[in-house]
């Protein structure tokens, strides 16, 4: 029995991915990794836990071969703007992690899914409607190490036939382990504070649009594009994938027709302003679409609706 390996399963992503793939292939098939230790109620509860360092090849190797993997999602990752603080760490972990686990994905004949992201784009990128095969010059380490990272993937699957897939996400909103270091943060800050203060200061200027995805259709689609038929696939990595596009403005007029006294002001953050505005306002995913049959359950209204009732049911505070 070939089992599915997931790195950084205590991440924003991971929290979620894991219990969606313990359900979908039973629990003692998905071993849960993290640098971390594990804290209480995440995914190590209910099924196969490893403390794994993914710039560690050995110990890749070690748990790839124990556990008979077939199968590994790298999550593990510094996101865009913590990356900017420490440059040199980023590149280490995201790009030296990701050279490991194809190495190890290469000698043991896994297969590996790499999430890319919006952040492979950069200034000189078309920002609306983003074609699939585009101008890629990042601004940041992150988006460097992500268009470096899709190129190696297509490289280890043309020359060794690795079978690589990806996915350029967009910003991920989510309610059960929070994000850290990312651009996009603010949209699940928003709810969190529009719930409890009634008051949330945006680092982001109010017209600033990202392209955006709820959880639940962010799940679905890394596990889609794994379970894609490989013959229909022509890109395999690195597609582009769409659910809802927005600014600060337009999810804080949303928020209020819920929360009908919050307040939105902003006090922009120029390191992250700077990397959204190098960022597309919102991609062509027709690739995804067609070859795997991509697509969304949520927009922006019914995302706030049950980012809201998720919130106030965690949190008794929340009104
Ligand atoms: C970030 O903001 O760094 C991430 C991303 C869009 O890749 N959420």
């Amino acid at each position: 029995m070939e089992r599915i390996l997931v790195t950084g399963a205590f991440g924003q992503i991971g929290s979620e991915l894991v219990p969606a793939l313990r359900e979908r292939y039973g629990a003692e098939r998905v071993v849960a990794s993290d640098l971390r230790m594990p804290p209480a109620g995440s995914p190590a509860d209910d099924g196969p836990f490893e403390h794994l360092d993914c710039t560690h090849q050995r110990q890749i190797q070690e748990v790839v071969r124990r556990y008979k993997v077939g199968t590994i999602y790298h999550l593990a990752s510094l996101l865009s703007a913590i990356g900017e603080e420490r440059p040199q760490v980023a590149w280490d972990v995201n790009m030296g992690g990701l050279y490991r686990m194809l190495e190890v994905a290469r000698q043991h004949r896994c297969a590996l899914f790499f999430p890319s992201s919006i952040g492979a784009f950069g200034p000189t990128t078309p920002h609306d409607h983003t074609p699939q095969d585009t101008l890629q010059r990042p601004t940041t380490i992150y988006g460097v190490a992500k268009v470096a990272g899709e190129l190696l993937c297509d490289y280890y699957a043309q020359r060794f036939g690795v079978d690589t897939r990806g996915l350029r996400l967009p910003g991920i909103i989510s309610h059960v382990a929070p994000p850290g270091g990312g651009t996009t943060d603010y949209a699940i800050d928003l709810f969190y504070q529009a719930l409890r203060d009634r008051h949330y200061t945006c680092f982001l200027g109010p017209d600033t649009c990202l392209e955006m995805m709820y959880m639940p259709d962010a799940v679905r689609a890394m596990i889609e594009v794994m379970e894609a038929d490989p013959t229909r696939l022509r890109y395999r990595n690195a597609f582009n994938v769409t659910a809802m596009s927005f600014t600060p403005a337009q999810l804080a007029e949303e928020v209020r027709r819920h929360v009908p006294d919050f307040v939105i002001d902003y006090r922009v953050d120029p390191v992250r302003q700077a990397i959204a505005d190098s960022w597309p306002d919102s991609l062509d995913d027709t690739a995804a679409r067609t070859e795997w049959g991509w697509a969304p359950a949520f927009d922006l209204r019914t995302m706030t609706r049950d980012m809201l009732a998720q919130i106030r049911a965690k949190m008794p505070e929340a009104r």
